[in-house]
């Protein structure tokens, strides 16, 4: 028996921890030893800190307020992916859950933004616009909206603060041979008139525009609404068909569960976010590591100024900016 200690302390170390003896007779003894090997304490301390992500990854989607089987989705694909690494293990939940697509800053087809009143439609234009402008891709406004009084003077103090011209169409026959009137090399950025989701007379309007052009459709909806009703809102839009969400006054939210309620009840791609009221630098692509950070980042009640804002890194703020 010492002898056969002695081989397993020679093998195993002065740690090994003897689990068993047995007495063999004349065949001698077996002893089986064992041993917390480093990797082991780390193979420990990971499996502690995959759950860790996934509870604060339910944590903060608890607080976003979403419905529960949106919920329950991402928490399960997040699981899978069993990474210790929080905001990587949501942002591979979202992309995998969502799609994310930018909006299409090329001249091929123009870009229709619509949505709910006071969405931030005209200013989402302009943003996208000033975009344009940086990138010195020519561009071209219009506006359908020729209800709402004031909405043509509003783009266009846009286009002039820009130096881009500005159009008015004023039924969808109008916006088609607007459009076509546009050289090809411009950009077009179409901005709509307000609709009440739940009145068909405005949906019938909206897509009577809509279709009357070969446009990317956007849908514009600011950030902060009841996840439940957002979810209702997105519903009564799929009759227009959106490909794109956009999404304004990030900097005014807190609770950003109606946009994953949106995003799962259009179907449509994640695309675009804007957080100021600002037009130069004022819309950014939405990417999975951007939305799962404000997610985990809006999970703490901010206290100071800095802390207001969310960190959207890669954007390079203009020298000017005017509302
Ligand atoms: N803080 C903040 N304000 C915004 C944002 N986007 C738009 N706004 C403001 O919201 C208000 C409404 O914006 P508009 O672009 O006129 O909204 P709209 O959807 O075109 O409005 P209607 O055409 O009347 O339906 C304006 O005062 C904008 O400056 C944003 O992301 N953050
Ligand atoms: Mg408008």
């Amino acid at each position: 028996m010492s002898e056969a200690m002695k081989l397993v302390r020679n093998e195993l170390g002065a740690d090994a921890i003897i689990v068993s003896t047995t007495d063999n007779g004349s065949n001698g003894v077996r002893i089986t030893a064992a041993v917390e090997t480093p990797d082991l304490d780390l193979d420990f301390a990971a499996t502690n800190s995959e759950s860790n992500a996934i509870d604060q990854i339910c944590d903060a989607l608890d607080r976003h307020g979403m419905p529960q089987t949106l919920v329950d989705r991402l928490l399960n694909t997040a699981t899978t992916l069993a990474s210790a690494d929080t905001i990587q293990t949501l942002a591979g939940a979202l992309d995998l859950v969502f799609e994310f697509t930018t909006a299409d800053m090329s001249t091929d087809r123009p870009l229709i933004l619509f949505g709910p009143p006071g969405a931030g439609k005209t200013s989402a234009v302009a943003k996208l616009a000033a975009r344009a402008v940086v990138n010195r891709t020519p561009a071209t406004l219009v506006t359908t909206d020729t209800l709402r009084a004031g909405a043509v003077q509003q783009i266009e103090a846009y286009g002039e603060r820009l130096k881009l011209p500005v159009k008015t169409a004023k039924s969808p026959a109008d916006l088609a041979s607007v459009v076509d009137d546009i050289a090809p090399n411009h950009l077009v950025l179409i901005d709509t008139t307000s609709v009440n989701p739940y009145t068909a007379e405005d949906l019938d309007r909206l897509s009577a525009y809509a279709d009357a052009v070969d446009a990317e459709r956007l849908l514009t909806i600011n950030a902060g609404r009841d996840a439940l009703e957002a979810r209702e809102i997105a519903i009564a839009f799929q009759t227009v068909d959106p490909s794109r969400l956009v999404f304004t006054g990030m900097d005014m939210s807190r609770r950003l569960g109606s946009l994953l309620a949106i995003a799962d009840a259009s179907q449509a791609a994640f695309s675009e976010m804007s957080h100021t009221a600002e037009i130069v630098d004022g819309i950014h692509p939405v990417n999975p590591v951007k939305l799962a950070r404000l997610l985990l980042e809006h999970v703490h009640v901010p206290t100071t100024q800095a802390d207001r804002r969310p960190n959207f890194g890669d954007a390079t703020r203009q020298a000017t900016s005017w509302k």
